[in-house]
């Protein structure tokens, strides 16, 4: 047999006399980053809940809950991503709350 069983001590052979290692697979998990949004005292209640939704995916009673989270706690969690989607978050929040003037304050941090 070209293999013997693959025992200890043996290699997986092809049949040609060449001795093969299996690849291990190597996938490692993408580095993860939380975003936060800050609370204030200006930006309207309804405007978040709105942002939560819109780009946050949120259905309203969610939206809701974190609003509430970081109105009362100071920060909440929107969402956990890769390095990419969270700094597009970050810059879709930033931009529209500026577009509103509104000093809503929204970052990230990794995992
Ligand atoms: N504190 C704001 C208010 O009372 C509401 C608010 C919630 C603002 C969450 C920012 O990230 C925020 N109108």
């Amino acid at each position: 047999m070209a293999n013997e069983g693959n025992r200890p001590g043996t290699r997986p052979d092809d049949g040609r006399g060449l001795a093969l290692e299996e690849a291990r697979p190597r996938l490692k998990k993408p580095p993860l980053f939380r975003v936060l949004l800050i609370n204030d005292d200006y930006t309207p209640m309804e405007f978040v809940v709105e942002v939560l939704e819109t780009i946050f995916a949120m259905d309203r009673p969610k939206a809701t809950r974190v609003m509430l989270e970081v109105h009362t706690r100071g920060k909440g969690v929107c969402g956990v991503f890769t390095y990419e989607i969270a700094e597009t978050k970050v810059a879709q929040v930033t931009s529209h709350a500026q577009q509103h003037q509104h000093p809503l304050l929204c970052t990230l941090e990794e995992t």
